[in-house]
């Protein structure tokens, strides 16, 4: 039996205007934030159904957000910030475009329970600078929940206010890691702080600040109308609920498909139509390119879930899911991927600085038919350099797929450096040497 969608977060995907706020009200939308409000339910409630839930952070940490929500401090003199991480910007993820853009008011619901929960009186939902069409979407949904009193003073006439903005980047991959995300909130240079301080106690202007992926957010309101346990239940163990795997490269129909939590494989690449052109798989990035490539034999059996892809030898990160298929060459789609951490790189800590320039150099001399031998060393001591002496996870992430490649698909590296040709390449013009 192959596996359908289960559409929490993208629930309004199909209907007409999916966006605006007559189809969202139509679905049932804003009544669990009325009943919060008017009724008020204890933020203590709030917070142990989405620790019930299971809802892990959907940016690619995988944090426990019942628990995240229970570190901002409850009582504060001053004003208390929320702010949603729609700033993504790594290869192959584009999950967090599609809610802003279909189901806007689900997130600015989840975002004012988090705020009513939390205290927070401000928020903020920080979008990717490459994104316009989807921005404006947002904008508009945002007027229109002002309009309606969903957003703003005294809301549903309590004493419960919310002001939520959006907030345009620059494009800039690190404005995703959070703490650059707030400095630029800030108007300051996106440039990621140390932590601890976590933002749950110095976030933006140095306030109490609860920070999210926009598909977490947007799956709170489906928990309160449901329960806690009965997201949990759509998953499975250590992973509740639903997942939105973006999935593009070789795959007949690439795009965005919600399912649930440890749902097989191979019943995830089915639902994108297969392997295109009757191709053979040849590996899997399962959540972006900062987790670990798995060939075919590794991700065939795995469930995709944080515990199933953790026993494949990966992670579950943002579920940006890239197929590749046998005519891949891993020597320069390596290349390809170094250099964006490259050229990504904020450049404050040296290892991250000149690791991920040398990492690509050495690669970029590989496939220019120059490399030796001894550079395959090279490119693992220098990313086991990386990992770990960095003030963020850009550092890391630079690294995982340069390790991850050079152990799955060494024999191409070797190939590649030997006769300064694509070993895959070489096989399909027939002169493999
Ligand atoms: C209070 C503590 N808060 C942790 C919070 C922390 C953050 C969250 C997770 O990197 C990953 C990275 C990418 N007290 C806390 C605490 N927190 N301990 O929990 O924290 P952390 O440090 O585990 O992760 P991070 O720095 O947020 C994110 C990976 O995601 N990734 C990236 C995908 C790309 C996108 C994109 O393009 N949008 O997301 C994919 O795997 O490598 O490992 O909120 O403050 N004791
Ligand atoms: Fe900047 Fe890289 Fe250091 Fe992160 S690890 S702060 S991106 S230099």
């Amino acid at each position: 039996m192959s596996a359908t969608q289960t559409l929490v977060c993208l629930r309004t995907v199909g209907q007409d205007n999916p966006a605006s706020l007559d189809t969202y009200l139509k679905l049932g939308g804003y009544a669990q934030l009325k009943r919060l409000v008017t009724e008020k339910v204890k933020a203590t409630e709030v917070i142990s159904q989405v620790k019930l839930s299971g809802l892990r952070g959907r940016g690619g940490a995988g944090f426990p957000t019942g628990l995240k929500w229970s570190f901002m401090p409850r009582y504060f003199d001053g004003t208390k910030y929320l702010v949603c991480n729609t700033d993504e910007g790594e290869p192959g993820t584009f999950k967090d475009r599609d809610i802003i853009r279909y189901n806007p008011h689900q997130l600015i619901e989840g975002m004012a329970i988090a705020a009513y929960t939390l205290g927070a009186r401000v928020g903020y939902n920080y979008i990717h600078g490459e994104i316009w069409q989807d921005y404006e979407i947002f904008e508009r949904a945002l007027d229109e929940a002002r309009a309606a009193g969903y957003l703003g003073e005294h809301l549903f006439g309590t004493d419960f206010s919310f002001d939520l903005y959006a907030v345009h980047g620059y494009g800039a991959y690190i404005c995703g890691e959070e703490t650059a995300l707030i400095e630029s909130i800030e108007g300051k240079k996106g440039q990621p702080r140390f932590k601890p301080p976590f933002p749950a106690s110095y976030g933006v202007f140095g306030k109490p600040t609860n920070v999210n992926n926009t598909e977490s957010y947007t799956s709170i309101p489906w928990i309160m109308e449901h329960g806690g346990q009965a997201f949990q239940e759509l998953g499975v163990a250590n992973s509740g609920g639903t997942k939105i795997f973006s999935i593009s490269g070789h795959v007949d129909k690439p795009g965005n498909y919600e399912v649930n939590m440890g749902i097989p494989f191979t019943e995830l690449l089915a639902l994108a139509g297969g392997v295109w052109k009757g191709r053979q798989l040849k590996a899997v990035i399962p959540g972006g390119p900062s987790t670990a490539v798995l060939p075919a034999s590794a991700i065939i059996g795995a469930t995709m879930d944080y515990d199933g892809l953790s026993k494949a030898g990966s992670s579950l990160g943002a579920g940006s899911m890239i197929v590749m298929d046998e005519t891949t060459c891993m020597v320069k789609t390596l290349k390809r991927l170094s250099y964006f951490f490259f050229e990504e790189s904020c450049g404050q800590c040296t290892p991250c600085r000149e690791g991920t320039g040398w990492l690509y150099r050495v690669i970029k001399r590989i496939v220019d038919g120059q490399g030796k031998l001894e550079d395959l060393d090279l490119l693992t001591d220098v990313s086991s350099n990386i990992s770990g002496r960095t003030i963020c996870a850009l550092g890391d992430a630079a690294a995982t797929p340069v390790l991850s490649f050079i152990k799955h698909f060494r024999p191409e590296f070797e190939y590649y450096i030997r006769h300064g040709s694509s070993m895959v390449e070489d096989r399909l013009a027939g002169k493999l040497q």
